[in-house]
Order: structure tokens, then C-alpha cells, then sequence
């Protein structure tokens, strides 16, 4: 199917986000194709939400939150990303020009033009996963605990993930 025509759902975790409103404005002026926009909540306060699908999380974690808005949504191509300004959108754009040629695009903060304002010790543990994932993996994943990505569906068909 072309990317055009395709349905892409953004499913966005929150827990006590009070700026998440202006994320969801941004992408539906920035995001041109058919999308939804999912947003599994787990603050206290249940937000008001317009222009979103709000989801309030049953589990709990941020890896089943990403599982209860995969399984509520309808898209062909799933994008996932945090919701406290952390990840910019234009680099979901760009991820998005890529998705035709791969299954999955992730964004990185170890490569050229990737950034984080992790403390020293966060940056640490990331460095640490990777270098364990390519040891255990042997794929040349470079990093393996970013939150921004995007997958084709069909990705998620076949296998069960057990988030903990
Ligand atoms: N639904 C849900 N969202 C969560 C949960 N934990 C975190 N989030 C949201 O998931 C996104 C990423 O969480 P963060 O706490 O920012 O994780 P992080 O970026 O690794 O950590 P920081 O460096 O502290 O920002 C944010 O939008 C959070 O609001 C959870 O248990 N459930
Ligand atoms: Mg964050």
C-alpha cells in the first residue's frame, strides 16, 4: 500500500503531562496523512484531551501502556513517542520518509545529530543497553531504550511481548 494512503496511529503515554494538549495540536498541523492520535493516561487527574483519543491505562507501566494503545488502534503504521516534549516531531517526519523502505525506524540519540539532556548517569545506562543489546542481539541497533519509534503493524502480528 503507499504511505499515502496509509493510516499511521501515534500513541503518545502520559502520566501527569499538563502540556500534552499542544503535542497533539502540533502533530495534526504538522502530520499531513490520515493519523490518530491515542493517548494512554495514567495520571491521577484524568486530562481534558481535544482532538486526541484519550485512553486511560488499565495496566500499569509504560511498556503495557504502549500494548493497550496498540491494540485499541487502527493504523497500518504505529509511531510511538513521549509525551513531555522530550522527542520533536519534525524527527518523527523524517522517520516517517523512511518507513516505505524499512520495517522499523528508531530514533536514536547515538547518532550523528542525536542528543539528550540525560544526567551523566542516565547516559551511562543507555550506552550500557546498547552495547548489551548488540552483544546479545548481534544487530547493530544503537539505541535500544529510545521511546520514538515507528513500525510497520504487521511487525507486531506474530509476536508476544511481555513488557516488565
Ligand atoms: N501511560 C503511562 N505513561 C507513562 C508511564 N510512565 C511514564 N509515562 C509517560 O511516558 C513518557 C516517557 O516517560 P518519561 O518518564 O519521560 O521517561 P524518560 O524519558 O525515560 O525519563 P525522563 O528522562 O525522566 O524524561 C512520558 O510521556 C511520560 O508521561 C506509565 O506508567 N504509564
Ligand atoms: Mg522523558
Amino acid at each position: 500500500m503507499q504511505k499515502s494512503k496509509m493510516l499511521i496511529s501515534i500513541i503518545i503515554p502520559t502520566k501527569d503531562e499538563p502540556a500534552i494538549q499542544g503535542l497533539v495540536d502540533a502533530i495534526n498541523s504538522m502530520i499531513i496523512q490520515s493519523h490518530e492520535i491515542i493517548i494512554v493516561d495514567k495520571s491521577k487527574v484524568k486530562p481534558n484531551i481535544k482532538n486526541a483519543q484519550l485512553l486511560t491505562q488499565e495496566s500499569d507501566g509504560l511498556g503495557n501502556a504502549f500494548l493497550e494503545g496498540l491494540s485499541h488502534s487502527t493504523g497500518d503504521i504505529i509511531a510511538l513517542m513521549d509525551g513531555d516534549g522530550s522527542h520533536r516531531l519534525q524527527d518523527l517526519l523524517r522517520m516517517l520518509e523512511k518507513i516505505d523502505e524499512y520495517d522499523i525506524v528508531l530514533g536514536s540519540k547515538l547518532v550523528k545529530g542525536g542528543m539528550s539532556c540525560d544526567t551523566p548517569g542516565r547516559k551511562i545506562v543507555t550506552l550500557a543497553f546498547a552495547w548489551i543489546t548488540r552483544l546479545v542481539l548481534w544487530e547493530d541497533i544503537k539505541d535500544p531504550m529510545t521511546g520514538l519509534m515507528l513500525a510497520r503493524r504487521d511487525v507486531f502480528r506474530n509476536i508476544k511481548l511481555k513488557p516488565r
